[in-house]
């Protein structure tokens, strides 16, 4: 292969290493700056100059201080990577590059070639550095090679020439690093961009490990977490990946993205990624709805979280509280509070009429036409329209308020999570149509069904009086941008309306929504929606994962009158794995002694949960597990009892499907245990409780621990407090 070709890595690392180790000494002695803001890297149509630099004004204005520029289907961002700019986009780039520089933006610059690009070919890393070389022109410094989203298998020539797929990505990007003089930032994206993609998991990845071993150290490396779209983003799983890249990912968020469904916008806070995650980070980058304008919240709040600082302590009680979704995670940083700041600040922008594409308001203008100071001025140039004393009074629409705003945010929240209205309207919902028989007829049920009914008509007509304010609202982009995603739920919301008005017997199924031939709009979804509805996994997301309990929970201190209850859930809980395991060849659980309750633990540290049946579960700790291990003649390390001196135990049975009330009860006894003093919690839990296991695997805070000598058909989970 020719020198100005790709050389496989193993060659030319040494060279590379060397020429870069002065440059290299210098970034270590100054720290460099966390980066952060937008990356543009969704499918669908790019956002146009004007946008992108109003984002550059808003960006500087909140705090942040990057622009990856990475629209998918912008033709010679990604098909046609290896044509260069004409002059007349040349002229827009450079206008670009340079309104970023204004606003202490870094642009940063970014290729995909990995549709077809052949890295053995000489030619073609040629193309690709011409073309990084005519944006250096424009005044871009900084720049990102992707390979996201791209087959993995390579061609013949390319699988001759290199060992491994990340042997040729990592060679051309070494090697355009090297050309471009060693920018200050260089970012890269692996075609195994999250622990999902990873085979057969994050550290035993030869793909991330070649990527972390071979990539030179000044390059920084995109990740978006545990999957494509991530839900939340522990500080544990970014130490794993860290290790195996050997350097500090920069998140490529795509919590906000909302490309890949249609109906779906993302109006809700940045959420559930713990701001001790900022110092074990090189940087976040969101990548966010593809309509530019309802980006203010993502982005916004974003910059809110990266001016938050961690607060002293651990916070895998917060974490668990997270997961229960009913308070906020960081003390100091409430995505909440962040919603609010960033609606309150968005309100001033919808009432704004000077933005780009708004035309002048019609009730502005008769603002105007009245005013004292300007009477007969219009900016059309015309005076405005007067209606005589018996004709129609002009139309004026009541402004938009902050309510409003809350409300379209709850209705189009975050990708694994509805806000609290709209939890609530699919709750309310889903109770008036189970017990509907309760409407008709004259039961005891039935004064409450009417009430829960008005009540949930009077939310649907909140939605449609939002609806109105927005429509009316000045700024018209952001409106347009949002139209679609309004009209939709407008007409979702409305025929669940109807459809409760005919469960309650008074009104005949609407003529527009639920006869036998409905409009189009009675049938939603279009062909997509029928194939979703005739698969079996419909509905089978994250969101619904657990159906809409209506089922009241009671959680409160032990009694000793619950003994008898809590020994029968002991004992039908005993046997998970069902009767194939003799109860007699068991290995006993330290957790039995506490269920004996001759050493009954604290107050504090004994919990049971009751539904309308009966008492249904419970939760008890001890603050010192040791006597219970002796009890049981279990000989557990000494080092282990220092680092996780308690233990607990908690036990629900199946008729509880919802999650929740167990992670509440944990929750409350790991606060309990921290406050007096303990520093980490162990339990146990048999191999063959399933349900028990992937209970505790997706709570954060515990992790699998190795204690050599114990029983193998016993799982020792801790969590350090
Ligand atoms: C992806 C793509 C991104 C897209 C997003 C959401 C990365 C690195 N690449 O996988 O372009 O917008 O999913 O659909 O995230």
């Amino acid at each position: 292969m020719s020198d100005s070709g790709v050389r496989p890595a193993a060659q030319t690392e040494d060279n590379i290493k060397n020429m870069s180790k002065s440059k290299e000494a210098t970034r270590e002695m100054s720290p460099r700056r966390f980066i952060s803001g937008v990356v543009e890297g969704f499918y669908g149509r790019p956002w146009t100059m004007e946008q992108r630099a109003e984002l550059f004004r808003r960006e500087q204005k909140w705090g942040l201080n990057s622009y990856l520029y990475a629209p998918k289907d912008d033709y010679k961002h990604r098909m046609y990577w290896r044509d260069l700019y004409s002059p007349q986009e040349a002229e827009q780039l450079k206008t670009l590059i340079s309104a970023a520089r204004n606003h202490n933006v870094e642009f940063i610059y970014a290729i995909s070639p990995g549709l077809d690009i052949t890295f053995s070919n000489p030619k073609e890393v040629t193309a690709l550095k011409r073309k990084f070389d005519q944006v250096k022109e424009f005044g871009c410094r900084s720049f990102s090679l992707l390979f996201d989203d791209i087959e993995t298998e390579m061609c013949p020539a390319d699988k001759q020439a290199f060992p491994s797929f990340a042997h040729a990505q990592v060679a051309i990007a070494n090697e355009v690093f090297q050309h471009l003089s060693q920018p200050e930032v260089f970012l890269f994206c692996p075609t195994d961009y999250c622990a999902s993609f990873c085979t057969p998991n994050v550290p035993q990845s030869a793909y991330l490990r070649t990527v972390g071993e071979t990539l030179l150290q000044g390059i920084d490396i995109l990740w978006t977490g545990p999957k494509v779209v991530s839900h939340k983003i522990s500080v544990e799983s970014i130490e794993e990946v860290s290790a195996v890249l050997k350097r500090p990912p920069v998140i490529w968020d795509n919590i906000h993205a909302n490309d890949y469904d249609p109906q779906r916008l993302f109006i809700g806070p940045y959420k559930d990624r713990p701001i001790d995650l900022i110092p074990k980070l090189r940087g976040v980058l969101t990548n966010p709805n593809c309509e530019f304008y309802p980006n203010f919240v993502a982005i916004h709040t974003l910059a809110t979280w990266c001016r938050a600082t961690p607060d002293e302590g651990p916070s895998d009680v917060e974490m668990i509280s997270v997961s229960t979704g009913e308070e906020d995670q960081d003390s100091c940083y409430s995505p909440q509070k962040a919603l609010t700041l960033a609606l309150t600040e968005w309100l001033q922008e919808f009432l704004n009429t000077d933005q780009p594409g708004g035309p002048q308001h019609p009730a502005s203008r008769l603002r105007k036409h009245l005013s004292d100071e300007e009477p007969m001025q219009t900016d059309i140039g015309e005076a405005a329209y007067v209606p005589g004393p018996d004709e129609n009074p002009l139309y004026t629409a009541e402004p938009l308020t902050l309510e409003d705003l809350k409300l379209l945010s709850d209705l189009f929240y975050l990708p694994y999570e509805h806000g609290s209205t709209s939890q609530t309207m699919l709750l309310e919902l889903n109770w008036l149509k189970k017990h509907s028989r309760a409407a008709a007829a004259q039961t005891e049920e039935t004064a409450e069904w009417r009430s829960r009914a008005q009540h949930f008509d009077e939310m649907c007509e909140a939605v449609v009086q939002m609806f109105n304010r927005l429509s009316n609202a000045p700024n018209r982009s952001i409106l347009y941008d949002l139209y679609n995603y309004i009209c939709d739920i407008k007409s979702g919301v409305g025929l669940a309306r109807a459809y409760v008005k005919t469960l309650s017997g008074h009104e005949r199924p609407s003529a527009h929504v639920m006869n036998e031939d409905p409009e189009p709009w009675g049938f939603r979804g279009g062909l997509s929606g029928e194939f979703q509805r005739m698969l079996p996994g419909h509905g089978n997301r994250d969101l619904f994962k657990h159906p809409p309990s209506t089922a009241v929970y009671c959680i409160r201190p032990f009694c000793p009158e619950d003994k008898d209850e809590v020994q029968r859930i002991f004992s039908e809980m005993q046997r998970p794995g069902g009767d194939k395991v003799p109860l007699l060849t068991q290995q006993p659980l330290m957790s039995d002694v506490l269920l004996d309750l001759e050493t009954p633990p604290l107050p504090h540290c004994a919990l049971v949960l009751e539904d309308e049946i009966a008492v249904c579960g419970y939760a008890f700790a001890l603050m010192d597990a040791k006597p219970a291990a002796v009890k049981i003649q279990r000989e557990v390390d000494a080092s282990v009892l220092k680092d996780f001196p308690s233990m607990l135990t908690v036990q629900v049975l199946p008729r509880v499907t919802d999650p929740s009330p167990a992670k509440r009860m944990i929750s409350q006894l790991l606060s309990s245990l921290k406050n007096s003093g303990s520093t980490g919690v162990l339990c146990e839990v048999r191999h063959c409780d399933k349900r028990m296991l992937d209970f505790y695997t997706k709570l954060d805070s515990f992790k699998p621990i190795q204690i050599p000598g114990l029983p193998q058909d016993i799982i020792y989970l801790g969590a350090r407090l």
